[in-house]
């Protein structure tokens, strides 16, 4: 843990030291494919004991085919119902508000994130977890696109079954009050090293509700009140 090894490490730090980490993973030729946003929600600060969000990064290599997942790929997965955001445009700076992100909005698609960590228990510091890449290791992403103007955001609601039994539920007010508001935030962060953010890439807005743990043969369903269903089987 960085509480011991570096105690005064700083924020800015960690994410210097996260950018070098995914240089060094697309050094090994696997490439980024969208940031991505965690701890967004009351439920995951809670779960976690943090209260602000993290930034990490998608790749190539995370993302899981035929609606399954591959438990071992994983140390302790656990899964988290997001919704995620496609521009249309590039887009970005300090001030953007969040009619501005509306109007550059392609769609929107339900996804759900499969976190791990190196962390036993996930038992991290705020900085320990921005340096971990966000416990990024894996992504289901839905494939129905729906339009901004067709679904809110914010009633938006969403509940996770493992094996026909209900184990969370949330909305999407949750998420900073409307997940729209995580692009404005995502923004803000890549302007510091002066990036925006790119067109066509999957950017998930983080957990809705607290992350939970899931087992090899689980039946996940997870049911959005408009936004496409997700079954998946954890192989
Ligand atoms: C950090 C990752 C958080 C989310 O959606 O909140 C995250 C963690 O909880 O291990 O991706
Ligand atoms: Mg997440």
């Amino acid at each position: 843990m960085t509480k011991e090894l570096a105690p005064s490490l700083k924020v800015e730090e960690a994410y210097a030291i996260q950018a070098e980490l995914l240089r060094l993973r697309e050094a090994d030729g696997h490439a980024i494919i969208a940031p991505k946003m965690g701890l967004t929600s009351k439920a995951k600060w809670t779960q976690m004991g943090v209260d602000s969000p993290v930034v990490g990064y998608l790749f190539d290599d995370m993302i899981e085919r035929d609606q399954s997942i591959e438990f071992d790929r994983y140390i302790h997965p656990k899964i988290e119902p997001e919704i995620g955001i496609v521009l249309k445009n590039e887009i970005g700076g300090p001030d953007l508000t969040i009619s501005e992100v509306k109007d550059n909005i392609d769609y929107i698609f339900s996804a759900v994130e499969v976190i791990d960590s190196r962390y036993q228990n996930f038992d991290f510091t705020f900085i320990d977890v921005i340096i971990d890449n966000t416990s990024a290791k894996g992504a289901i992403l839905g494939t129905k696109q729906y339009d901004v103007g067709s679904v809110d955001l914010i009633t938006e609601q969403v509940e996770i079954l493992i094996n026909g039994e209900q184990v969370a539920e949330g909305k999407g007010e949750a998420v900073l009050g409307n997940p729209i508001q995580v692009i404005v935030e995502l923004a803000k962060h890549l302007d510091q090293s002066n990036q925006m953010i790119q067109p066509g890439q999957p950017i998930l807005t983080g957990g809705m509700t607290a992350a939970v743990m899931i087992e090899k043969g689980d039946t996940i369903q997870v049911n959005y009140s408009n936004l496409e269903d997700l079954t998946i089987e954890v192989k």
